[in-house]
Order: C-alpha cells, then sequence, then structure tokens
C-alpha cells in the first residue's frame, strides 16, 4: 500500500489538496504533536514540521486554525525530513477538550484536539471502575461532536461480574455498541477489530491505566505504544502515555492513542446534557414547566419515570450533575456580562461628571 493511503490518504484529501499541487508543496498527515515540532506522515517518510509563519499570520486572523493530530496538512519540505506547515486542510471531524469547571474559565467551544477521527473507543477499567458515569460523560462530549462511539469494557479477565455490568452499560446506552475484551488474553479483540475497518481513525481514550495502549498494541500485534502497571493500592494509572500519537496497524486501521484524561467536563454551551441521555430528554420534554429542574416541581415526568422504574437512578443522578455544571458555566458567562455592562455604566458615569 502506498504510504500516504496507510494514513487514510484517499480522493476526497486529493481533491482538497489540488489547489497546493504545485511545485515543493506536498500533502502529510501529523501523526504527533510536540511543543512547537509536529511529527507528520508524507509519502516520502516521517517528517519533523513547525508552523510556518504565514500560517501563523492566518490562525492570528481567525481564518485557520493550528493543526492537531490527525490533520492532512500543506507542507513546504526542506532540507532532509523537514518542513514547514502551510495550510491545514478542512476537517471532516473535530474533537474538543471537554472545558473543566475546575479551569476557571469559559470558552465557547474547548480547544481541538484532534480531528479527522471516524471513531471513539471509550475505554473503562471494569476491574477498578464499575461505575458508568465516567463512560456518560465520554459518550456526551463525543455525542456534541458527533463522533460515534464504541464502550469497550476493559480486563474482562481480572473483574467480577463482568456480563452483569456489561448488560448493564447496554441497557443504560442503548444506542452505543459494548464491549468485554481482555488485552492480555485477547478476549473480545476480535469484537474490536471489526470497528476498525481499513482507512478509518480510531481514537482511543479513558482514564490512566485503562488500557488504551495495551488495546493498541493487541490489536496492532507489536509492541507500538510504551504500557506500564497501574497503582496496586487503587488502580490509578501512571500517565505512560504522554502524548497523543497516531498508529498506522498493518490491518490498515488508524489508531490514535491519547494520554488518560484525568477530569472530563462538559461543554460550555449545551442547555443540558444532550442525547446521551435520550430517555431522560424524553421525559423532561413532558414535564409541566419547561424550566423544571428535575428535583421537585409538580408535574415532573422524569421523577414520575423514575418512580416507575423507566429511568435509572445513576444516569438521572448523573444527568444531575452533569446539569448543574453545564448551568454553573452558563451563569460565569452571564455574570461575565453583567460585570461588563456595570464597567461600561461606570465609565459612561465618569465621563458625564467630568
Ligand atoms: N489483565 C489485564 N490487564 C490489562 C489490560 N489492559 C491493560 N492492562 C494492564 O493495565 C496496565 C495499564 O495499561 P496501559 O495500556 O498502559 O494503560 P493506558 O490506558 O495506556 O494508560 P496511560 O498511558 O497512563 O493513559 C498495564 O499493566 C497493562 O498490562 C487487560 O485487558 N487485562
Ligand atoms: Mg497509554
Amino acid at each position: 500500500m502506498e504510504r500516504l493511503q496507510k494514513y487514510g490518504w484517499e480522493d476526497s484529501w486529493k481533491n482538497l489538496f489540488s489547489p497546493y499541487e504545485q511545485e515543493q508543496r506536498i500533502p502529510a498527515r501529523i501523526t504527533r504533536e510536540g511543543k512547537n515540532l509536529f511529527h507528520a506522515a508524507s509519502a516520502a517518510g516521517d517528517l519533523l514540521v513547525e508552523i510556518s509563519g504565514s500560517l501563523s499570520y492566518l490562525v492570528q486572523l481567525g481564518v485557520s486554525e493550528y493543526p492537531v493530530v490527525g490533520d492532512w496538512c500543506v507542507i513546504a519540505p526542506h532540507g532532509t525530513n523537514r518542513g514547514s506547515i502551510e495550510a491545514v486542510l478542512p476537517r471532516k471531524s473535530v474533537l474538543h477538550r471537554p472545558v473543566t469547571r475546575e479551569d476557571g474559565r469559559t470558552r465557547k467551544q474547548g480547544k481541538a484536539v484532534a480531528a479527522n477521527i471516524d471513531l471513539a473507543l471509550i475505554l473503562i477499567d471494569i476491574a477498578f471502575d464499575r461505575s458508568l458515569r465516567r463512560a456518560e460523560r465520554f459518550l456526551t462530549l463525543l455525542n456534541s461532536d458527533a463522533i460515534p462511539a464504541v464502550l469497550i469494557l476493559t480486563k474482562a479477565g481480572i473483574a467480577e461480574h463482568t456480563e452483569e455490568l456489561a448488560a448493564a452499560a447496554k441497557e443504560r446506552f442503548k444506542q452505543v455498541p459494548v464491549l468485554l475484551t481482555d488485552s492480555l488474553t485477547a478476549q473480545g479483540i476480535g469484537d474490536v477489530q471489526t470497528y476498525c475497518p481499513v482507512g478509518n481513525t480510531v481514537i482511543v481514550l479513558g482514564a490512566s491505566g485503562a488500557g488504551k495502549s495495551s488495546l493498541i498494541n493487541v490489536l496492532a500485534a507489536a509492541d507500538l505504544a510504551k504500557t506500564s502497571e497501574v497503582r496496586g493500592s487503587d488502580g490509578e494509572g501512571r500517565h505512560t502515555t504522554t502524548a497523543r500519537q497516531l498508529f498506522a496497524l498493518q490491518s490498515g486501521a488508524l489508531l490514535l492513542d491519547t494520554p488518560g484524561i484525568r477530569a472530563v467536563g462538559t461543554w460550555g454551551t449545551q442547555e443540558t446534557p444532550s442525547t446521551t441521555f435520550s430517555d431522560i430528554t424524553t421525559y423532561a420534554r413532558r414535564c409541566r414547566f419547561s424550566d423544571c429542574t428535575h428535583t421537585s416541581e409538580p408535574g415532573c415526568e422524569v421523577r414520575k419515570a423514575l418512580k416507575e422504574g423507566f429511568i435509572d437512578r445513576d444516569s438521572y443522578e448523573n444527568y444531575l450533575i452533569l446539569k448543574e455544571e453545564t448551568l454553573g458555566k452558563e451563569e460565569l458567562i452571564h455574570r461575565k456580562r453583567e460585570k461588563e455592562k456595570d464597567i461600561a455604566r461606570i465609565k459612561y458615569h465618569m465621563r458625564r461628571t467630568h
């Protein structure tokens, strides 16, 4: 297979690149981000590339964005295996960083972290983390970026009551495939492979120690990504993977390894935690009050459905937490606007009185 095709190059990219098809410009895909330098895969081999002055200028003007892993870029090569990124080709999809409450700032949208992703595998280490809340948060985030997901319950070989947990996950996330796997015994790995067809870019997400790099290695049948043991005491990972990296597997699939995410926040602008909670939102639409908080109001269909067992209690509680966080961010934006208005009023008053 031609080298670019191994990284997912196809006719649609060729068309997007055609305006740049002049001398000395080549296409390449970003495989790893460093501080200022990026690794990129080109037809000629791996390149170390940096952002050109003209791209920086376009970013400042707000007409382009800085590249991220997975982006197809226009490169001006120079020297041996070096080059500069002149442009980023339009993206098929973008995965954004969650806006967490802890960072204290509100952004309209989180920063882009990966581009041109076809599917996300969300890994939950069920030997240590039997709560499905983390999965719910990941799914909510991916949903806002319209990236399809598969939930993978890892370490099935050393976890207990795995079938029950898988059944509970299927029940809770009806629209998402749920797989039980073990990378050490290869249980369920064939099922994962069916979700990683030739030319597709699949990002692997999950907490540190969930087994992201191990899964990539077993899919690749090679030690591509470094792994290390979790802490025995609490199953916490050691943040072994430190940068996002795209691997082209022999099978033709592209797997993107990521560092473990500590906190999974939500979007800053969404009204409710969206369709991951589709059951809850369906009931919520029928509440007597349109701004029902589903906690104490009369005529609340959500609490009625909860009482009658149509909604899972844990999912309901998680929904309230995510809703509150989202509203918390909106409140911050609102307060900032009010403050700006106050400042404008004071300035106006000062101008009038001096
Ligand atoms: N028994 C068992 N152990 C696993 C499985 N997957 C991963 N492990 C072990 O869990 C530990 C952590 O795995 P990693 O693949 O490094 O985890 P990671 O998600 O890449 O972690 P970070 O890079 O820190 O984000 C290693 O000791 C693996 O051998 C599995 O399916 N079964
Ligand atoms: Mg890792």
